[in-house]
This record gives structure tokens, C-alpha cells and sequence, in this order.
């Protein structure tokens, strides 16, 4: 149904498109080169619309909700590893996959969150080492009978609080665990729900006790190489809608005293606010930033990403700045009504298309224009240079990469959703 690969088609279109690039001194080989050395960490979540394979205690809220309900959602983790094993067929390169606790093995016993153990994520590493993948963590600091209320780590209860923060240490340390084993940091990042549906009386003292719950989580030294620890700021949630603990402030300053990750997620700030524009200004101050690419659709809705200017933007100001090596890039999103293998190969395909353009811009000339205050052409070019056949050279990543180019990964899903998402109930 959708167009079969043209190889011949591609290699003559390629060899076209990398002569238009080669008139404004860009090598095409060179930029597939080092796009195919940028990991994307692909989420979990996106498989089973962040519900987790826990046994019990688990309800809805936190301020996280998918929609939709299209057929066909993982219901084990062996259906979550095979639908992203396809998802990543259809992905050119070599990426990382990003678990939550909520996705631990447990053998069908209940284990609390605080008592999470590497063995309940052995049958992960396994997978990411056959699947040559990195991993990366999060504590799950939501859907649960603790976190029922609104509050975790800034819980008014002293008890609620040392529950979580035990749960982040252990997720810290099983995080590190998995870097060790597979030979590349994991980053591990703390997102919390914490905040207030209504006008609160007194904002400080759940920021004195985050920072005091903090201090604790982080009180416990881990191995750099193997795990790096990120935290998650948001503007607001769902019912937390006045106020949230873990605000942009509260983490920047966090990030840059205790030398932390800071992690920006693209639905977490005002909805005109872009996380494109923050990335130079908090690598002044932070070692490196960890991304929550996600696309907010007049909020923090979470849809799938796809290659809008911001897309864009994020890629350029980590190209343009090199800072690849600083920037873990992640995925956020959750789309429960549409084919979710097709939802994650969407929005990873257009994360490394953005990659790609930013990789095959002709910055230098652009540079130049600009030192020398020459705005007309400078918008002249950037305009101009998005009509060159850049959809030329990705096809041909796609294919050197061994995965489907142009829409033919459709054929694919379509024949996966037949074969195996048709069949579970
Ligand atoms: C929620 C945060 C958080 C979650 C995941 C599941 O608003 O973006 O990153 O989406 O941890
Ligand atoms: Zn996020």
C-alpha cells in the first residue's frame, strides 16, 4: 500500500543531494557519519501508554494521562520488549531505551518500590545488551497509594517522604547498575507530581522539603561513568494546576549546587516558551542537560513528535554548539490513540531528521552573515535552505542504516498490527 523502497531511485536522488549540499561546502557523508553516533533514548512508556507491569497498588493520576484506547496495547514486558524491538527496526542507528521502576520484573510477587532491586531489571539489561541499546531510569514517583494525594518527596508525612526518597536511591543504584553492565552511563532522572490544584498558603515549605528529600536521595555517592542523575522541572499538571514544587527555579538552582543534570522537557514551561532557546544559557551552568522531547498541543499533552520548527530548533542548538556529547537527547511522548509502535517510530524518525538537517546546514556561511550584520540574507538562506533535498539524503540514511526510507516502515506496522497487535485482546 505504501511505496516499496526504490533503491535505484534513492542512490540517484542521493548523489544529486549531495552535490546541491557540496555547492555550500557541506560533505552529506560527513553529517551521516556523526548523526549516526547520536543516541536517541527511546521511552518506554510509549508501548503501554505509562501504565508499568507492577502487581497491584497502582491507580491513575500524578498529573500524567494518555489518551485513547487504540487496540492492541503491550500487557507483558515480553510484548513491550517486541513491539519496540519492531519500533526500532524502522529507527536508522543505534539508540537507548529508557525504562521507568514501574516496567521491574518481579515474577508476579508484589515488591515495593523502596525495596526494588537490580535483579527485577536482569531481564532488561539482557535485552538492551542482545539489542545493543543503552539504558536509562526513572524512580516512578506517581501512580501509587503514597503518592495518591499529590505529594511524594515534598509530603508533609515524614514517612511518605523517606518512602520515596528510599525509592529513588534504589532506582539510582539500579541505574548505575545497568551503566556498569552495559558500559554506558545511565541517566537517571527524578520526575515528582508534587504540587497544588488550588491557590496554596505556604509554597515555601514543600521546597525546603524537596531540596531536604533531595539532599537525601543524592546523599548516596554513585559511580559517574555509570549512572548521572537529572531533575525534571514542570510549570504545572493535571490538578496540580496552581502551583508545582519542582518548578524550572527550584531545579535550576538544584542543578547548579549539587552539580546535577538538568532535565527540560519540551511540554514543561508556558505554552510559547521553547526549551530551543534554554539550552545555551543552562550549559553555561550545568555540565550537561538531559531533553524530554515531546510536542505540547496547547499544554503539556504529551503528542507524538514530529518535525516543527521547534523539532528543529532543538537540534540545530545542539549541532550549531556541538554539544552532543552534553545533551542527552529523550523521548516524552504518549499517544494511546493511534498504532503506538508507528507513534514511536514517528517521533524518533523525526528526532533524527531534525538531527540530520541541523548536521547538513552550512553554518559557517550562516556565521558569517550574521557577524557581519547582514540580517537580509542571513533569513534569505535559512529560508532557502529548506528547500534543498535534504528528504534525498535521508532516504539514503535510511537505507545504509538498513531500515525502511520514505514511508515504506508503514508497510511494516501495518503487517505487524495484523500479525501480532490484532491478536491481543
Ligand atoms: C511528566 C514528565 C515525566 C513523565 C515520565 C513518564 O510530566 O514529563 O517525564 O512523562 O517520567
Ligand atoms: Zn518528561
Amino acid at each position: 500500500m505504501f511505496p516499496k523502497s526504490n533503491d535505484a531511485l534513492i542512490e540517484t536522488s542521493y548523489a544529486n543531494a549531495k552535490e546541491a549540499y557540496a555547492a555550500y561546502g557541506v560533505d552529506t557523508e560527513t553529517a551521516m557519519a556523526k548523526l549516526a553516533t547520536i543516541p536517541i533514548s527511546l521511552h518506554c512508556w510509549q508501548g503501554d501508554d505509562v501504565g508499568g507491569f507492577e502487581v497491584a497498588d497502582t491507580s491513575e493520576g500524578g498529573g500524567i494521562q494518555a489518551t485513547g484506547n487504540y487496540p492492541g496495547k503491550a500487557r507483558t514486558v515480553a510484548e513491550l520488549r517486541q513491539d519496540a524491538e519492531k519500533a526500532l527496526s524502522l529507527i536508522p542507528g543505534t539508540h537507548r531505551f529508557n525504562l521507568h521502576a514501574s516496567y521491574a520484573e518481579t515474577g508476579g510477587r508484589r515488591v515495593e518500590r523502596n525495596e526494588l532491586q537490580l535483579e527485577h531489571f536482569q531481564g532488561w539489561i539482557d535485552w538492551a545488551k542482545a539489542n545493543n541499546l543503552g539504558l536509562d531510569f526513572n524512580p516512578t514517583c506517581y501512580a501509587h497509594s503514597k503518592a495518591a494525594d499529590g505529594f511524594t518527596l515534598s509530603h508533609n508525612d515524614a514517612g511518605i517522604r523517606q518512602f520515596w526518597i528510599e525509592h529513588c536511591i534504589a532506582s539510582r543504584k539500579i541505574g548505575e547498575a545497568m551503566g556498569r553492565a552495559l558500559g554506558s552511563p545511565t541517566v537517571t532522572n527524578v520526575w515528582i507530581p508534587d504540587g497544588f490544584k488550588d491557590i496554596p498558603v505556604d509554597r515555601n515549605r514543600p521546597r525546603e522539603l524537596l531540596r531536604q528529600s533531595l539532599d537525601a536521595v543524592f546523599a548516596e555517592p554513585t559511580d559517574p561513568a555509570c549512572n548521572l542523575d537529572a531533575v525534571e522541572c514542570k510549570l504545572f499538571g493535571l490538578g496540580l494546576e496552581s502551583c508545582t514544587v519542582g518548578s524550572h527555579e527550584f531545579y535550576m538552582g538544584y542543578a547548579v549546587q549539587n552539580d546535577k543534570l538538568l532535565c527540560l522537557d519540551a511540554g514543561h514551561f508556558h505554552p510559547t516558551e521553547v526549551i530551543s532557546d534554554k539550552i545555551s544559557s543552562v550549559l553555561l551552568y550545568v555540565k550537561e542537560i538531559l531533553l524530554h522531547v515531546s510536542r505540547g498541543v496547547r499544554w503539556d499533552s504529551d503528542h507524538v513528535v514530529v518535525l516543527s520548527d521547534e523539532l528543529r530548533a532543538i537540534a540545530e542548538e545542539i549541532i550549531r554548539n556541538n554539544f552532543q556529547d552534553r545533551v542527552h537527547i529523550g523521548l516524552d511522548f504518549f499517544d494511546a490513540s493511534i498504532n503506538r509502535i508507528g507513534a514511536w517510530a514517528t517521533g524518533t524518525r523525526a528526532m533524527i531528521k531534525a538531527l540530520l538537517i541541523a548536521l547538513v546546514e552550512p553554518t559557517n556561511m550562516l556565521r558569517e552573515l550574521e557577524l557581519s550584520g547582514n540580517y537580509g540574507a542571513r533569513l534569505a538562506m535559512l529560508e532557502e535552505l529548506k528547500t534543498l533535498p535534504f528528504g534525498a539524503v535521508w532516504d539514503y540514511y535510511c537505507v545504509k542504516q538498513g531500515v525502511p526510507p520514505g514511508s515504506a516502515w508503514l508497510n511494516d506496522v501495518a503487517q505487524y498490527e495484523a500479525d501480532v497487535l490484532s491478536k491481543r485482546s
